[in-house]
């Protein structure tokens, strides 16, 4: 397993993250620090210089194991459950246009908070199809080569695909080899009965890791055993990435310092920034 941490290429009220824009300096930050990879948070890729993003991040050699789309939603209300069609379309484009921004980073997108919420006066009928139907567009968009990992998240975010067997059930109802899901440990610790058996559950399923403490705080500030989340994930079989995706607190280079020094230790690995 290699570890990553979530960068936010803009500015944005969601709390999650440590680092948001300044990148540049984030990353060769990061890279210093031991960081294998880093996330990318991007509210609209079409915004982006991808060339020069490009030459700097493999000057300072890191890779780019995800693109996370939530801040379209965040900041935007884009979704892929909108009552409003318009708003649906925009929200596809806006991922296809991710999709591919990923396809030149050879990165996973995140489909996270841009799925939207079940909303009052929708039925929750239509409200799956519609997000069945959007990760299915996408998903065809994608292949072959580009993977999609659809993320559980806690209730208080989401009324939509709170637990790994949700997430599971909604892959399946999309039916493609290159869609996967995405453990949170911090979603989680508040939803799942057992942290460890959601990751067995997810088995092969999973691509991605989000790593956060029960407080959101960096790994080992709170009461998450990281130690048996590690086990399970081997367990499994998982060789991709832990990307840090915490809250500034209480500060972003302490974060960032002290979830590595945890992960390199409990992966066995020496890290050589810290
Ligand atoms: C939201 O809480 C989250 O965990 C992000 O990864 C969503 O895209
Ligand atoms: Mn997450």
């Amino acid at each position: 397993m290699k570890c990553s941490i979530v960068l936010s290429l803009q500015p944005t009220v969601f709390e999650g993250v440590a680092y948001k824009g300044e990148w540049e300096r984030h990353a060769a930050k990061m890279a210093r620090l031991g960081y294998d990879g880093v996330e990318l948070a991007v509210r609209d890729p079409r915004l982006l210089d991808i060339t020069y993003l490009q030459k700097v991040l493999s000057s300072l050699g890191l890779e780019v194991p995800a693109i996370g789309t939530g801040q379209a939603y965040v900041e935007e209300g884009l979704s892929f459950t909108d009552p409003d069609e318009i708003v649906r379309r925009h929200a596809l484009e806006r991922v296809k246009a991710h999709i591919d921004f990923a396809r030149l980073l050879r990165a996973q997108v995140i489909i996270g908070l841009i799925r939207g919420r079940a909303q009052e006066g929708i039925s929750r009928e239509q409200t799956m199809d519609w997000l069945v139907d959007a990760l299915a567009e996408c998903a065809q968009y994608a292949a072959p080569d580009v993977r999609l990992v659809v993320e559980p998240i806690n209730r208080y975010e989401t009324n939509l695909v709170n637990t790994v067997a949700e997430g599971l059930a909604l892959i399946q109802a999309v039916g493609a080899h290159h869609v996967g899901l995405l453990f949170d440990t911090f979603h989680a610790n508040i939803e799942e009965v057992s942290i460890e058996g959601a990751i067995r559950l997810a088995g092969r399923n999973l691509f991605h890791v989000h790593v956060a403490d029960s407080n959101r705080w960096y790994p080992g500030a709170g009461h998450i055993d990281f130690a048996s989340v590690i086990a399970a994930l081997r367990e499994i079989g998982y060789e991709g990435y832990l990307s840090l995706e915490v809250m500034p607190k209480p500060d972003a280079d302490t974060c960032a310092q002290r979830a590595i020094a945890l992960l390199r230790d409990l992966l066995g690995k020496t890290c050589q920034g810290v």
